[in-house]
Formats: structure tokens, C-alpha cells, sequence
């Protein structure tokens, strides 16, 4: 496994900084977001230290896969079926990335507009 020591993600992913884990894929966790911005929002983390999704998918493409599954898992999970959910890839601070570990952020249970804020 590929960890950074000064990464909050890798921190949750090694069980070193606790956070709210609803699912462990082999190789992606998923963990409550501190902050939510929905009644689902939940982040989907690869396991491996990657600073965005464009690192991970050049470098590991079957990790960035299974971060999406695991993402339509929780959602099943959390009664977001029929409603549907949107799933938010951060990529760079101009856009609001804030921890560089790559993410993706699975929101669900409230109505949502389009464009995003
Ligand atoms: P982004 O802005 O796309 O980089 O998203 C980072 C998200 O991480 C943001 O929605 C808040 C969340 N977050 C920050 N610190 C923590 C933490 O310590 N624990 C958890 N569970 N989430 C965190």
C-alpha cells in the first residue's frame, strides 16, 4: 500500500485518524464526510495515496473502478436507488479540492440543482 504520512485520508484509510467507515472494498473506503452537505454525503477513497482521480486512473485504473463501485454500493445502501445520487470529483483548489488525496464524493437525499454552486 502506497501511504503518505502527512495525508488525513491515508491517516482513515491505515485506521491511524478515526472517522465514520460504512464500507471497506479491497482496495476503496468509504467514510462519513465531517461536513456534510447532504443527508447522504459520504467519501469514497482508493486505499492506495493518489492526489487526485486523474493521478489514480493513469497510475491504477482498476482502483478508480473500484472506488465507483463501491460508491453505487453505499448509495444502494443509504435508499438512494430510485432517488439517485451525484457523485463529485474535486480536482484542483481553484474548484474547492481541499485534501489531496483523491475522493469522491457520493451525495444523495435532497433535492439538487444544476449547475453546481
Ligand atoms: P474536497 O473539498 O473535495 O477536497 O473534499 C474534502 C472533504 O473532506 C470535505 O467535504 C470535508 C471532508 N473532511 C475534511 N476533513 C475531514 C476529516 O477529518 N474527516 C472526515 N470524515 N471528513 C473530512
Amino acid at each position: 500500500m502506497t501511504t503518505n504520512s502527512d495525508c488525513l485520508f491515508c491517516g482513515i484509510v491505515t485506521g491511524r485518524i478515526p472517522a465514520d467507515l460504512v464500507a471497506r472494498g479491497e482496495r476503496a473506503v468509504a467514510f462519513r464526510d465531517i461536513n456534510p452537505q447532504a443527508p447522504t454525503h459520504v467519501l469514497v477513497v482508493p486505499a492506495d495515496h493518489y492526489e487526485n482521480a486523474a493521478e489514480l486512473a493513469a497510475a491504477d485504473p482498476e482502483m478508480l473502478a473500484e472506488v465507483f463501485t463501491v460508491a453505487d454500493d453505499v448509495a444502494r445502501a443509504e435508499g438512494l436507488t430510485e432517488s439517485g445520487y451525484r457523485g463529485v470529483l474535486n480536482t484542483g483548489a481553484g474548484v474547492g479540492q481541499s485534501v489531496f488525496h483523491a475522493h469522491l464524493h457520493v451525495l444523495g437525499g435532497r433535492p439538487m440543482g444544476w449547475p453546481p454552486g
